[in-house]
């Protein structure tokens, strides 16, 4: 792992322990890439585990990132640090309010709709629901980002935001467990949003295998 370490020392060029399918890494790799931050990055298994990433980070969870002394192991905080550090300027134009609106979609991402997620995409644990009843626990969401997209075509206003970009990979996941399914759904507007992210430059160069 001599190639590793040599990565995580560069002072110059921020190092991110990755893994390609993992949402929150999507999310930190959309944020970094957006905010035009060159990084390196680092793919791991989620088996084997690098010792150099859990001596860093002892939870053991990607992405990491580390730039000098700085280590930061939350996909949010990494998506934060690369919006306060890069040359996006779209951020400076919103006011406190929308960012407020985009961090609490984050929050009902992260803490409630993962969770129905997670139940729908491992049913087989779950032999006392049934597929329907899984499928139907995760729609709040959906719901909710489809009132948020009445406006604007994206979840903020008509150009891509961290909020887009944090929530995308977990109902890109939420699509991809049954795609006939989600197309059916009655949310037209999450459905032309996600498809319209699906294929963005900026996911595109994010999922470029390593
Ligand atoms: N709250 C963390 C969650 C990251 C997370 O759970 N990542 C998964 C991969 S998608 C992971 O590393 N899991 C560790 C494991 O499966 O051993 C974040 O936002 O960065």
């Amino acid at each position: 792992m001599i190639y590793v370490n040599k990565l995580v020392k560069n002072k110059s060029t921020p190092f991110l322990f990755s893994y390609r399918r993992c949402p929150y890494a999507m999310r930190a790799r959309m944020a970094l890439i957006d905010s035009k931050i060159n990084f390196n990055a680092f793919e791991i298994t989620l088996k084997n585990k690098p010792s150099e990433m859990l001596d860093i980070s002892p939870k053991g969870t990607v992405p990491i990132l580390i730039f000098g002394e700085e280590v930061i192991d939350e996909s949010i905080d990494i998506m934060m640090w690369a919006y306060k550090k890069g040359i996006s300027l779209q951020y400076s134009n919103f006011e406190k309010k929308l960012i407020n609106i985009g961090l609490d979609l984050i929050q009902k991402n992260d803490n409630e709709f993962k969770l129905c997620l997670d139940q729908y995409k491992y049913s087989i644990n779950y032999p006392s629901k049934t597929k329907e009843e899984l499928q139907n626990s995760c729609l709040f969401f959906l719901e909710v980002l489809e009132d948020r997209l009445d406006e604007h075509f994206y979840l903020l206003s008509d150009k891509v935001s961290f909020a887009d970009i944090a929530i995308m990979p977990f109902i890109r996941q939420f699509a991809n467990v049954d795609m006939k399914y989600f197309s059916s759904l009655r949310f037209s507007k999450v459905q032309r949003w996600l498809l319209a992210l699906i294929n963005s430059e900026l996911f595109i160069k994010a999922m470029i295998k390593p």
